[in-house]
């Protein structure tokens, strides 16, 4: 049974679709055409969902551009370079990673060698589940083809970044956990010696971190670059490497969801559901502190656990094995007045009451779209309908009232960063599109 949409939601979403209409090169979704100019991964998924339930046949172009990427061994890189872009367009482009030389890297596309939260495959399931029933054997056809890759890419996680081989896939990059400069980094960060002497360029928006915060991100690649993105590097020496909550309870949910792939194709879902099991294990094992009541995430070089509590401590709402008392302590913070108790425009990326919180920094309090979806979808999935009415309400207020910017103030809900940008529109797309075909929601 579908609902309508209002005229008011009508509009909404035809703003939505004009701005991935526009943000579209002929293969794929940039962020924003100015600030980003190439494609992300986790940014390019999100445009997926949206799609999902506007163009089918783009969302389904638009992975598969994402997987043109993809390396040898596995790894699904966070960035798709477009070539044909003069070279200041973005920095760093494909001089930084060296992609090229590497030869697990593909030869006809330049990309990064780091990864962000593997969400591929919970968008593909999305995409089908939204299938009509003229569309049933198209999509069951695209997922026969993309199942490969994402089998590939969960193969990689498991083995190159299960450092610990607990069953979580740890980051060698604040940038691969996509929430860049997090709070939750800086003990990690201000633990690296940096030479003295090192070349970031000055990067002109005030929006994003410029100065010794990007002379770290960078010097991270030219140790990894220089390793020649060995594993055992990774894993032995690499002076970044952390446990993340978001990141892993994407790998969750993306993993149940390869194995319902799986099912739908007639494969052995075996594997993925013994892997999914390992990581629902360990992600409250190694990640939940019981003394504070929250997920932090944990570093592998100290085997400690992050002192700043961020948005991706609710992250693990994604499992749908995740005990009802643990679910009951999360939705108590997430209520508290440390984040959306607080925040007329929920759900702020850092604890209020940290030191580290601020309200305009990137990644260090303001509001994001991405995050709201999916604590939205999490909650629905555990049946907690009041507060995924609460990140619906208040993700469709952000927009209406400031636009598809690309983050918020979390207090007042000013819109920040760069304008008409992909995934604000995308996943706007996908929770009107839910409230219309709740069966996908
Ligand atoms: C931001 O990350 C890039 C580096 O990857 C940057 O700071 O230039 C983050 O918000 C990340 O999550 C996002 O995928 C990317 C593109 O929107 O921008």
């Amino acid at each position: 049974m579908t609902t309508r949409l209002t005229g008011d939601e009508t509009a909404l979403w035809d703003a939505a679709a004009r701005v991935l209409d526009a943000n579209w090169t002929g293969t794929g979704t940039v962020p924003s055409p100015g600030l980003y100019p190439h494609q992300w991964s986790w940014d390019s998924t999100f445009v997926a969902m949206g799609l999902a339930r506007h163009r089918r046949d783009r969302a389904e172009r638009e992975l598969m551009s994402l997987f043109r990427g993809q390396w040898r061994d596995g790894l699904l890189p966070h960035m798709v370079f477009n070539t044909r872009l003069p070279r200041h367009a973005y920095f760093p482009g494909p001089e930084l990673w060296c992609s090229a030389e590497q030869p697990a890297a593909p030869r006809k596309v330049h990309t990064s060698a780091l990864t962000q939260p593997p969400l591929q495959a919970m968008a593909v399931l999305r995409l089908h589940e939204c299938a009509t029933p003229a569309e049933a054997e198209r999509s069951r056809a695209f997922l026969a083809r993309v199942y490969p890759r994402l089998v590939a890419q969960h193969d990689y996680l498991a083995r190159c970044r299960d450092v610990d081989s607990s069953g979580l896939i740890a980051i060698c990059h604040p940038w691969e956990s996509g929430q860049d400069n997090s709070p939750a980094w800086d003990r990690p960060l201000g633990a690296l010696q940096l030479p003295p002497a090192l070349y970031a360029p000055h990067r002109n928006t005030y929006s994003i971190p410029t100065g010794e915060d990007y002379e770290r991100y960078v010097w991270l690649v030219t140790l990894l670059r220089e390793a020649g993105y060995r594993h055992d590097y990774i894993r032995e020496a690499h002076p970044f490497i952390v446990e993340d909550p978001l990141v892993n309870a994407t790998y969750l949910a993306s993993t149940h969801a390869l194995a319902e792939i799986a099912v739908i194709l007639g494969r052995d879902p075996v594997q993925h559901r013994e892997r999914a099991e390992r990581v629902h294990r360990a992600i409250t094992d190694r990640l939940w502190d019981c003394e504070s009541a929250c997920f932090r995430a944990r570093d592998l070089r100290d085997d400690r656990l992050l002192p700043v509590v961020t948005v991706a401590a609710f992250a693990p709402l994604l499992d749908p094995e995740l005990p009802a008392s643990i679910v009951r302590n999360l939705v108590d913070l997430l209520l508290s007045a440390r984040f959306a108790g607080a925040a007329g425009y929920p759900v702020p990326t850092c604890d209020i009451q940290a030191p580290a919180f601020d309200r305009g920094g990137y990644w260090r309090g303001p509001t994001w779209i991405n995050t709201n979806w999916l604590l939205w979808y999490g909650a629905l999935a555990h049946g907690h309908t009041v507060i995924a009415d609460l990140l619906y309400g208040s993700t469709l207020r952000l927009v209406r009232q400031s636009g598809f910017r690309e983050y918020f103030d979390p207090f007042d809900g000013t819109g920040r960063g760069s304008h008409d940008y992909s995934w604000s529109a995308a996943l706007v797309l996908d929770l009107l599109g839910a409230r219309r075909a709740p069966r996908a929601a």
